[in-house]
């Protein structure tokens, strides 16, 4: 006996139109236990805008290893900073760079596809 398992992929996947994606926002969360609320991030290639959420008052930054020159987000007393950087596909390494956060668990992956 065949099981014939069919699956009529209903999926009509969208084109991608002109007009900006504002849901494309990367949205991270600090607090104050030096942490970030995720492991890991996505985003989609191009011009990538990042939401940097402080859930507390400690002061953090936020960067992408090897991009420090093109955006580094402040946020301190529950701020919410916000910038956009042009990514191609590939993996990054988000970071705060104040002394001792990143060692302490300020780091995620950013996956860009
Ligand atoms: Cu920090």
């Amino acid at each position: 006996m065949t099981l014939v398992l069919s699956s009529c992929g209903g999926e009509t996947s969208t084109q991608p139109s002109t007009d900006e994606q504002i849901d494309g926002v990367v949205r991270v969360v600090a607090d104050d236990t030096q942490n970030f609320d995720k492991d890991r991030y996505t985003a989609a290639a191009g011009s990538v805008e990042i939401e940097y959420v402080l859930d507390g008052f400690q002061a953090h930054n936020l960067l992408i290893e090897g991009f420090e020159g093109e955006m580094v987000l402040e946020v301190e007393n529950g701020e919410t900073s916000t910038g956009s950087i042009s990514l191609e596909s590939g993996r990054y390494v988000l970071y705060c760079d104040i002394a001792g956060h990143r060692e302490a668990g300020m780091e995620a992956q950013l996956l860009v596809e």
